[in-house]
């Protein structure tokens, strides 16, 4: 075991074939925040220690007391780097826009990833490549005698997993025609970008990205789907890889009274598919039952609740609450008729 020393520099331990990691990688890249990439072969080698919940990625920095801590959870972790780490910034500075962006990001990270991985394990093609390529990124010097066997324990254990994203027989038409239609959003939405919010990146984009590059660049299914139906987008997810030679400019975030009418159709997929799923959740959690029953897009959808959602609808009211009197009526101006509003009416 060697010891965690990374000489001051951040690192984030992780995997390809997690879109979390792909996320947060690209955002240091962008950022150009100095970092060590600690793939699960190499971070096996290091006496790392344990965060609070086991999830990729985990990023190592020097806590107060100046010991290295372990920390998980991407959306606040971008909000810590903006502290550590000035410059090229991707929090938007209006706090109108900061907010959809926001919620933008969320809306990836807890809706796209149902598809993300709806996609990778509800179809056999899909779940095989998933179980053959998973243990390899951790094992790239074992033998295939030890490999196949862990492909087949991944494979049964994460198809066996899809009820926790909400993904079953009854979900999965309203979870396929929800990626369909932002593929189709973005193709158009990016034209006038080439980021959601204007010409500089900001977190959503990153969130976004996370998810697609497993949906458009891995998964077999949702890749053609991508690359048939959108090539643009499939395009626009390789461009966001490495954006560390891309421009910062302080006027490139879109000014709260010039959004362009695209982003508007990508509010209005959140409204019809993210809220549904984000209200009738914390209902069930709320109420201790013990499945999620709703219709989101005019179907049925049923689920296990999902404790982390309930937090993600709080955090969102909470940064709701944050807004001053004047930004909130804005916001509240740019999200009227797209059911977003039904997260912040008062009880
Ligand atoms: N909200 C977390 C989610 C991270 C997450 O769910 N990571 C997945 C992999 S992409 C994970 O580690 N799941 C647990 C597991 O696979 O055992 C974040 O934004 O970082």
């Amino acid at each position: 075991m060697k010891e965690a020393d990374f000489e001051g520099q951040i690192a984030i331990k992780g995997s390809p074939g997690s879109p979390y990691t792909r996320k947060m990688l690209a955002v240091l890249r962008y950022r150009r925040i100095p970092y060590r990439y600690l793939q699960t072969q190499i971070s096996a080698q290091y006496d790392l220690p344990a965060a609070k919940v086991v999830l990729q990625p985990t990023f190592y920095w020097p806590g107060r007391d100046g010991e290295l801590e372990a920390v998980v959870d991407s959306t606040p972790i971008i909000r810590e780097l903006e502290v550590m780490y000035h410059g090229r910034s991707i929090i938007p500075n209006d706090p109108v826009v900061a907010f959809l962006d926001y919620l933008i990001e969320d809306y990836a990270d807890e809706w796209v990833t149902k598809a993300m991985f709806h996609y990778r394990w509800h179809f056999d093609k899909d779940a095989t490549q998933g179980g053959l390529m998973l243990p390899r990124w951790g094992h790239v010097t074992s033998q295939e005698e030890k490999i196949s066997p862990m492909s087949d324990a991944i494979r049964d254990r994460q198809v066996n997993r899809l009820y926790v994203v909400g993904s079953n027989d009854t979900t999965a038409p309203v979870i396929e025609a929800s990626y369909l239609r932002l593929l189709d959003i973005l193709d158009t939405h990016i034209r006038s970008g080439p980021y959601v919010l204007g010409s500089r990146p900001s977190a959503c984009d990153f969130g976004l990205y996370g998810q697609l590059t497993q949906l458009t660049h891995f998964d077999p299914t949702p890749m053609a789907i991508c690359l048939e139906r959108t090539p643009q987008v499939f395009a626009w997810v390789d461009m966001l890889s490495d954006l560390s030679g891309e421009f910062a400019p302080e006027d490139g975030w879109y000014e709260r009274d010039v959004l362009p009418e695209t982003l508007s159709l990508l509010l209005q997929e959140i409204g019809r598919v993210y809220v549904p799923a984000l209200l009738a959740n914390s209902a069930a959690i709320e109420t201790g039952a013990d499945t999620v029953q709703t219709t989101i897009d005019g179907q049925e959808w049923t689920q296990t609740p999902f404790p982390y959602q309930a937090r993600c609808l709080t955090w969102l009211r909470q940064a709701y609450a944050r807004l001053d009197e004047g930004d909130r009526e804005y916001v509240d101006d740019i999200i009227a008729g797209t059911s977003i509003e039904m997260l912040f009416v008062k009880p």
